[in-house]
């Protein structure tokens, strides 16, 4: 009676362990199988972590000789919010030889011409148009040093203010 009583009770002890033990070992394992996902999240961090410095890297060393500027920050190459945006735009910024200009828009609603002259750009006449790029987006290096015109000629976007006049400098020697 007692042996048997002993028995049960512990067969009770035990029942009432083993789903607790299960349930332990299963947490346990999904504790394992969640810290290697966060393994494998830490492993792409850190792959993400090199790639960016390796990127920066190539930007700093890129900044050196030429700066990319993004012509008009977020906004990109599209009729402004007002006609004297391009030219704020680009009065926070020193362009200097070798840098790129990378105009963002969308290819067939934009464009961009690189004015000759500044009566062509200040009246947005295509009087002496040398080149269109009309394929977005169009990276051009800034080679001369001087005061380089470009606009958009598509519909009256120029005369909405779509213009940008950078002045190039050599970069001084440090
Ligand atoms: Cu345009």
């Amino acid at each position: 009676m007692d042996l048997y009583n002993s028995s049960f009770a512990s067969f009770l002890f035990l029942a009432r362990l083993l789903p607790q033990s299960t349930a332990e070992v299963r947490g346990d394992r999904e504790l394992a199988e969640g810290e290697g996902e966060e393994q494998g999240m830490a492993e792409a961090h850190l792959t993400l972590l090199l790639l960016a410095a390796s990127m920066s890297c190539l930007v700093t060393a890129s900044q050196a000789h030429q700066k990319i500027h993004i012509v008009g920050g977020s906004y990109g190459w599209k009729i402004p919010p007002n006609t004297t945006f391009y030219e704020e735009w680009a009065n926070k910024q020193s362009f200097f030889v070798g840098d790129k200009l990378v105009f963002l828009y969308t290819t067939g609603l934009q464009n961009v011409i690189e004015a000759s002259e500044e009566e062509e750009f200040t009246y947005c006449k295509q009087t002496n148009v040398e080149d269109v790029q009309f394929v977005g987006p169009t990276i051009l290096q800034l080679t001369k040093a001087g005061v380089h015109y470009f606009y958009c000629s598509v519909g009256l976007h120029c005369e909405g203010g779509q213009k940008l006049r950078v002045n190039v400098t050599h970069e001084a020697a440090a």
